[in-house]
């Protein structure tokens, strides 16, 4: 799941009612007749599994529901009548939390097929029908009919993305941007003069980043009307991050947010500012103010203190799961004139009202295809282990024989196999939050104090913190050819010399591991030594391949015979879908790369003879 979501939001539905739409009524008769089928279906389906109702059937304690997750596909009367936002203006707090009971039943029949990001989804289902998060959002915005292909080559993608829908106001995928995003356009808003609300919605897992931080502190400053909910469902870190289940939540922040939460006085200070609030109507800012100023003095350190020292209008906690709740702090919130960054800290719970994701260890967080009456995940079994288990292994092995070594990840505990490692040495395994840039000063920091720090973080999320030295090395010598490949495309590239050798080429392969600083000596044996030298990478113009470049041409290396070609990302967006696809796509197969060899060693007759490469298109 997207940690953070932004929302430019001309649609809250309830707190829209006095706009252009409000008369809009068909819906609400339609659904006042469908709410009485929907209880009757529910009665239906408790007689039928009376004896088994333990994982069919949920009841969601809020509203006194049972939602059905039998596979079959659900009974959704509500949902069926809503495409966009606009269908839902006119719904009642009892139909809004049906609504939300329906996209937990639809959203569990799509994902058991499918498989993907399953429990964060069904934590946000009643704010989404608000404020629409994630896969909730993309069903109730006109995309319920592609939910099959979320995912998929060519399908809906996995976070909002903005060529997909107009509702999508921001492309998301990395946590911790909602914010930033979500001020850019309430300040593109205020220079436009147009008068839109703008919701930025971010998990307690997403506020460990910096970001988050850089970003609050830059809206206390600029004081723009900015809404900010905070989703706190106590998983900061993915479930995975230890073997034995999920961590307690990382971070001082993490438990300045639970210290709030179990105060009692705060809690019962909330209720009362809400009691007021409903009775005293267009006073109630100044009197939660007056409450919420008092209550900092008794819960001072905590979470709301932060926020106001960085000039936000803190309002919380509030049940994620009571629709009247939200909706009613939502309408006073946009009824405010001018409240400058508000922010709504929300309680909620990962997986809320499917069972199988409430009770399982990881939360059921990403998911394979899986039986939705069980929850059990259709899982591959391979022969091999996988890659992170031979990373964890053989760091584990290290680690035995050398004390100084430590690990650190960021909040990826299961991703990196680090979990694997916590479990054996504890003390010497560091989860950061969602962190990188920390994550990697911190292991700069340990190192310079001869400690061995192992900083495990995908190559994507790492943008947030490069920063690396190494040395590139050479994996297959050979005399006439050398490939250079950075990255997992080096696979490909050790693939395109084995197709080379079936021909007599002699190719070295040699794997970058690092793109800056660049590894010179390597870089210039290759040259020197070999006809034709090829960099390969899962990078776009500007990136290794050019460093690569200037290298080669400041030293020379181009004066004299050597054929030089780059073999890089195309210059554009490349869409989600099965990596295998995403590389064909890219031209970065390994018979791509042979094929760019043979062209530049004029091999192409005896390509025309090679029938390994028989359906290659020169
Ligand atoms: C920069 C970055 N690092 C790591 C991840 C991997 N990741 C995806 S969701 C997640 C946990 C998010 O927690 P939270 O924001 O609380 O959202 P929740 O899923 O609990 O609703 C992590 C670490 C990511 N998406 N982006």
């Amino acid at each position: 799941m997207a940690a953070s979501v932004v929302i430019k939001s001309s649609f809250l539905p309830w707190v829209h009612s006095q706009d252009g739409h409000s008369s809009f009524s068909p819906l609400a008769k339609t659904t006042t007749f469908l709410l009485p089928n929907k209880k009757q279906k529910v009665r239906a389906a408790q007689d039928n599994n009376a004896s088994d109702e333990s994982n069919i059937l949920r009841r969601i304690d809020h509203n006194q529901t049972t939602l059905n997750f039998s596979g079959d596909k659900p009974f959704t009367p509500l949902l069926d009548t809503i495409n966009y936002p606009i269908h839902m203006k006119n719904l009642s707090i009892e139909e809004l939390e049906q609504l939300a009971d329906e996209l937990r039943e639809d959203i569990v029949y799509t994902v058991s097929k499918t498989g993907g990001h399953l429990s964060s989804s069904l934590g946000v289902a009643e704010l989404t029908v608000s404020l629409h998060h994630a896969y909730p959002h993309k069903i109730l915005t006109g995309r319920r009919s592609r939910m099959p292909t979320i995912r998929q080559t060519c399908g809906l993608a996995g976070f909002p993305k903005r060529d997909e829908s107009v509702h999508d106001a921001f492309g998301v995928g990395h946590s911790s941007t909602s914010i930033s995003a979500g001020l850019g356009m309430a300040v593109g808003r205020d220079l436009l003069g147009k008068s839109n609300h703008v919701v930025a919605v971010i998990g307690d897992g997403a506020m460990t980043a910096g970001q988050a931080y850089e970003a609050m502190n830059n809206a206390g400053y600029v004081d723009t009307n900015l809404i900010i909910i905070l989703n706190d469902n106590a998983q900061v870190s993915l479930p995975t991050a230890t073997v034995d289940g999920p961590a307690p939540p990382v971070g001082a922040l993490s438990r300045a947010l639970t210290r709030l939460q179990s105060s009692r006085k705060f809690r019962q200070l909330r209720e009362a500012a809400k009691g007021v609030t409903k009775q005293m109507g267009s006073q109630t800012h100044e009197i939660a103010a007056r409450v919420d100023t008092y209550m900092r003095g008794i819960v001072s350190g905590s979470g709301s203190s932060l926020f106001e020292e960085l000039g936000l209008y803190y309002i919380g906690p509030v049940d994620g799961h009571n629709v009247e709740d939200l909706v009613h702090i939502l309408k006073k919130v946009k009824a405010m004139p001018a409240p400058g960054p508000v922010l709504i800290h929300i309680i909620t719970e990962k997986g809320k009202g499917y069972s199988p994701a409430e009770t399982a260890a990881d939360k059921m967080h990403g998911v394979v295809k899986f039986d939705p009456m069980s929850g059990k995940q259709m899982k591959t079994k391979t022969k091999t282990h996988s890659y992170t288990q031979y990373f964890a292994e053989s760091l584990i092995a290290e680690a035995e024989r050398d004390e100084k070594i430590v690990a650190i990840h960021a909040a990826m505990g299961g991703g990196t196999g680090l979990n694997l490692f916590q479990k054996q040495f504890p003390d010497r395994c560091f989860d950061v939050g969602i962190a990188e840039q920390h994550a990697v000063t911190f292991a700069a920091g340990l190192a310079t104090e001869g400690i061995k720090p192992f900083c495990a973080i995908y190559s994507s999320f790492l943008q947030r913190g490069y920063d690396q030295v190494g040395r590139g090395r050479v994996l297959i010598e050979g005399s006439r050819v050398a490939i250079l490949g950075y990255g997992t495309v080096v696979q490909n590239c050790l693939a395109a010399a084995q197709l080379l050798q079936v021909l007599g080429i002699s190719t070295t392969v040699a794997d970058a591991r690092f793109c800056k600083p660049l590894d010179g000596k390597l870089i210039r044996q290759l040259a020197q030594e070999h006809e034709v030298l090829i960099t390969v990478e899962e990078g776009s113009i500007g990136g290794f391949c050019s460093h690569v470049s200037h290298f080669l041409g400041l030293n020379g290396l181009l004066d004299g015979s050597l054929k030089w070609r780059a073999m890089i990302l195309p210059d554009r967006y490349i869409d989600h879908g099965a990596q295998g696809d995403q590389i064909e796509e890219a031209g970065l197969t390994s018979k791509h790369i042979a094929a760019t060899v043979l062209s530049l060693i004029g091999k192409t007759n005896e390509m025309e003879r090679w029938s390994l490469l028989h359906h290659i298109n020169l």
